[in-house]
């Protein structure tokens, strides 16, 4: 893509349109960014201009959308906004930051989506491919913006090429040492504005309900993970979740080759647990090569289990033989924020699982649990449906306490199925928590919701939850 030159909006300011814009700016391109926050909330205003970066602040105007050559648009600017649906009614070119930063990375890409597990089987995928040797970046919705890897991938590239380890060009999708991995976590945001995003390795590892009040429906949600798949050719591979059915539905849909993964049947290609240990079928007919023994896997929870079985399909596929995997699994730690073990109180355990920030994510969390479970549930709603927690509810929590806008929601549809409190925050719910658990039972922060409400990100409300159980 030329941009030397070139008109470039770029909306949404946050760490993807700061990194997008820095990115065009340096390859020549004539960089404004437009963001919706007015101008004294940017803190990065006077060095964008130091730059020669334009800025809109306040609002979006259609007059600067008009103006470019290319708009880049952030994945939390929904595309319905009503400047990017005018101009791309009018035929201009709109892509996502993914898109643009996808488009300059070097070497091979793995792509990684779902509604859950994303963010641990990146970072695992990440290390096992660190542990093999191989050039490694990770990043995307994960936290590091594509535009930002970018540089980092083509000086990688470079070292490996001077390094003498370069593969024979002539050889296409040959792999080697000199290969540069980047390891992407991606969003249905992101998805919904790529053009030619084409992963080497794409995965989705599971579609349930989320973002449905930026998607309008579940079938426009999962169309839009459904796209990992849609420039994939059959050299290219797609790893899919073959118990999860909306993941199912995305192989009727590619021309990549197909491999599963399963945690409770033998499959044909693909990844599944056989008894005591994970095997890896490398074409359908092969012999099951054995990778590891499942007790080795050290994180809780059978979303885990797949999430480690996804990870270990990728990870064969990009080449890293199964001694490295199970070395490199076995040492994995649980990633932050993800039913993550806070801390032991009077024989009390407390979890924090911030990043639950869905109904099926919680779901998950409360069943990697026997009983004695209280949860802290609530936040900001996406149009989500609580009274699908029930069953789990019934069986193994013994209080849900609420939080956050959506508390009164989540009361009103879990009435009756269990003990309810309400503690509007999460300090007063912690409090509560620790008043009313008794050793050996569990405090879950697994919320269900997003925590636009109360905190910045899901992140700040697991910190300010471990701080609260520190102080215990
Ligand atoms: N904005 C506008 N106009 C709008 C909407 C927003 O100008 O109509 C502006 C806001 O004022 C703000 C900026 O856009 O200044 C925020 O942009 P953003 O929401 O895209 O946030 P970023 O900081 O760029 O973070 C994004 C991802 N955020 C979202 O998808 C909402 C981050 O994922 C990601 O880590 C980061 O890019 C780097 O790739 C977060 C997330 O919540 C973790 N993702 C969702 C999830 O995992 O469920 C998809």
């Amino acid at each position: 893509m030329e941009l030397k030159g070139k008109r470039v909006l770029v909306v949404g300011l946050g760490k993807s349109g700061l990194a997008a814009a820095q990115f065009l700016k340096e390859r020549g391109a004539c960089v404004t960014v437009s963001d919706a926050r007015p101008a004294m909330l940017i803190a990065e205003l006077p060095s964008l201009l130091e730059q020669g970066i334009s800025v809109e602040a306040g609002s979006h105007g259609l007059l600067t959308f008009r103006r470019q050559d290319l708009i880049v648009v952030s994945p939390g600017v929904p595309s319905s906004t009503p400047e990017l649906a005018q101009v791309r009614a009018l035929g201009m070119r709109i892509i996502g930051e993914l898109e643009l930063g996808a488009q300059y990375l070097q070497g091979e890409i793995i792509a990684i989506t779902g509604s859950n597990g994303k963010t641990t089987t990146t970072s695992l995928v990440g290390e096992i491919l660190r542990a093999a040797g191989k050039p490694t970046l990770v990043g995307g919705n994960i936290g590091r913006p594509v535009t930002a890897m970018v540089l980092e991938s083509v000086e990688l590239s470079e070292l490996g090429r001077r390094s003498g380890q370069a593969a024979d060009p002539s050889v296409a999708h040959q792999d080697d040492k000199s290969t540069v991995w980047s390891v992407l976590e991606v969003s249905s945001f992101q998805l919904e504005t790529i053009e030619a995003f084409k992963p080497r390795i794409a995965m989705v590892l599971n579609i349930t309900p989320d973002h449905l009040d930026r998607h309008g429906s579940f079938e426009a949600y999962a169309a839009a993970k459904a796209r990992i798949t849609e420039n994939q050719t059959a050299e290219n591979y797609l790893v899919l979740n073959g118990e999860n059915k909306a993941a199912q539905m995305v192989a009727a849909n590619t021309k990549a080759q197909i491999y599963w993964f399963s945690s409770r049947r033998p499959i044909k290609q693909g990844v599944f647990v056989h008894g005591e240990s994970i095997l890896f079928v490398p074409k359908e007919g092969a012999v099951a090569e054995p990778v590891m023994p499942v007790v080795e896997v050290p994180l809780a929870g059978s979303h885990n289990l797949e999430n480690v079985l996804a990870a270990v399909c990728a990870a064969r596929l990009a080449g890293v033989p199964s001694e490295t995997i199970r070395a490199a699994v076995a040492a994995f730690k649980a990633v932050e924020h993800r039913l993550e073990f806070v801390r032991e109180v009077r024989g009390v355990s407390y979890y924090n699982d911030s990043k639950a920030t869905n109904v099926d994510a919680t779901e998950k969390a409360i069943a990697a649990f026997d009983g004695g479970v209280h949860v802290i549930l609530g936040g900001k709603d996406k149009d989500s449906d609580y009274s699908t927690l029930t069953p789990l509810l019934r069986d193994r929590v013994k209080t849900v306490i609420t939080i956050g806008s959506a508390a009164e929601k989540i009361e009103r549809q879990l009435a009756g199925v269990v003990k309810i409190e309400s503690a509007e925050t999460l300090q007063r719910a912690v409090a509560r928590a620790e008043e009313l658990a008794v050793a050996g039972d569990t405090v879950l922060l697994a919320p269900a919701c997003a925590s636009f409400d109360q905190f910045a990100n899901y992140e700040e409300r697991g910190r300010v939850f471990k701080d609260l159980v520190q102080a215990l």
